[in-house]
């Protein structure tokens, strides 16, 4: 008999309203959740993406927390299968992550389809990179998280996928429907793969979901969002034999406590008597929403407040949230121009789906549309971005006048573009094409500057150096 444990959404190194504690229970969910494949001696260990919280700067204690874990399931004899999430991998760009170092250190096999020119390879995992892996009887294929391009690889992914034995496809995919979050398909896209696949296992909704007993979401081990507390979900413990026989296990997490309560008078008194006859000795996150008049609020002491939740719950956490009626102390008022608005609005909308970092390019390229549109101002932005030159400029300076100045500035001197070219930033052309983009290398090539922009990255990632070549 086949046995497997599938969980995804571990999201390591949360520090959940800057709380210490919270970074220790995701860690402590993910130990929980080891722990119980290893006493229930399974096959393997499938993590459906967002192993980590952040893509980057992850902190000691962090990595510490993944890889003792870890070690304990390869001391166990147990394979870790993993694919990258939103919250693991930079989707556009091929960078090594922080899953291609546990990879790399043989604490779990990171599994990804390869892109050579454009073109998609489902390679067999050769003990460093693949996209699938053969076990025991199992097949198992990995695709990583891929935003808006989800649809598209996954259609020439599955279109590779070949059976052998029970075999598996996980991928950090969202089902429409369940949670209205970016990075969802339809779930039929993946029915589709009936016949060719045997389970579907999934991560991305923090909410669990089974589909005919063939897609799977296990949902997230711990509370990332208050939202999350009304969702059943933790990780699956799956047997095979004769058919799939799952259990969706709820593992231990944090308690959280939400109180609303209304204030018409400033008596501590019967507030006090009104969390006693909530208390519970959890130590829990206390979400505490006080309604009450703008004249009340004034006499209250938000401070008083927290004490005395805190002399009650001994919680981890005090939240406190006001509503106030005619709304004063809920308005942020904000003296900011207009253009640092626009330019705030525009940034949370891109950093929602992972593009933060191109805010620059698109602000300079409203501001072309939106005045006296001009080719040259175009090209000079498009420019800019292939040669990965860093524009800190401020919306005022993309006139024209500056244009010539700065091309000029660039073309002559082969030394600075060198030096500015060897930095990979993520651009435009980055988020329209998979593939390195070429114009770079080019210039690099037969330059005597070449030792200087070698990449690191080379030593470990062997396929970033055959496809240079
Ligand atoms: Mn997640």
């Amino acid at each position: 008999m086949l046995k497997f444990v599938h969980m995804a959404d571990v999201h390591l190194g949360y520090r959940q309203y800057n709380c210490e504690e919270r970074a220790i229970d995701f860690a402590q969910a993910f130990l929980s959740v080891i722990k119980f494949a290893i006493e229930r001696k399974v096959d393997f260990i499938l993590i459906a993406g967002d192993l980590f919280h952040k893509k980057s700067d992850i902190d000691p204690l962090t990595l510490a927390q993944a890889t003792k874990a870890l070690e304990k399931a390869k001391k166990a004899g147990i394979p870790v299968i993993a694919v990258e999430g939103n919250h693991d991998s930079t989707y556009f760009k091929e960078s090594f992550s922080w899953l291609d170092y546990l990879a790399k250190s043989g604490l779990i096999v990171n599994l990804k389809p390869n892109f050579d020119d454009g073109v998609m390879t489902v390679d067999e995992w050769d003990g460093e990179s693949g996209a699938f892996i053969d076990l025991d009887g199992v097949r198992i294929y990995g695709m990583k998280y891929y935003g808006a391009l989800t649809e598209k690889i996954l259609e020439e992914f599955s279109r590779k996928i070949k059976r052998k034995g029970f075999t598996i496809f996980m991928a950090h995919v969202g089902i429409e429907g369940y949670l209205n979050i970016y990075g969802c398909i339809s779930s039929n896209k993946l029915h589709r793969l009936k016949g060719k696949v045997d389970y579907i296992a999934l991560g991305h909704i923090h909410k669990s979901f089974v589909e005919d007993n063939f897609i799977f979401n296990p949902g997230s081990l711990e509370t990332c969002d208050i939202a999350e507390l009304d969702f059943r979900r933790g990780f699956f413990y799956v047997e095979v034999e004769d058919g799939i026989r799952y259990e969706l296990i709820e593992n231990n997490r944090r308690d959280f406590v939400l109180l609303n309560y209304k204030i018409d008078s400033p008596d501590y008194e019967e507030f006090r008597q009104f969390l006693i006859e909530h208390r519970r000795n959890t130590k829990p996150v206390v979400d505490l929403t006080i309604t009450t008049t703008k004249s009340v609020r004034k006499m209250l002491d938000e401070d008083r407040i927290k004490k005395i939740v805190k002399e009650i719950f001994d919680p981890i956490v005090v939240r406190i949230k006001w509503n106030v009626e005619d709304g004063f102390y809920s308005v942020k008022l904000n003296f900011e121009n207009k253009e640092s608005i626009e330019r705030n609005v525009i940034r949370q909308i891109l950093e929602n789906y992972d593009y933060g970092d191109i805010v620059d390019e698109v602000l300079r390229l409203k501001s072309i549309f939106c005045s006296s549109f001009n080719v040259a101002m175009v090209d000079r932005l498009v420019e800019d971005i292939v040669f990965g030159i860093e524009t800190k400029e401020t919306l005022a300076e993309t006139e024209e006048v500056k244009a010539p100045k700065l091309v000029k500035d660039v073309k002559p001197n082969v030394g600075v573009k060198a030096e500015k070219i060897k930095r990979p930033i993520l651009k435009l052309t980055d988020l329209v094409d998979v593939k390195p983009a070429k114009p770079r290398e080019k210039k690099i090539e037969n330059s005597e500057e070449e030792e200087e922009v070698w990449d690191w990255r080379k030593a470990y990632d062997k396929r970033g150096s055959a496809r240079k070549r």
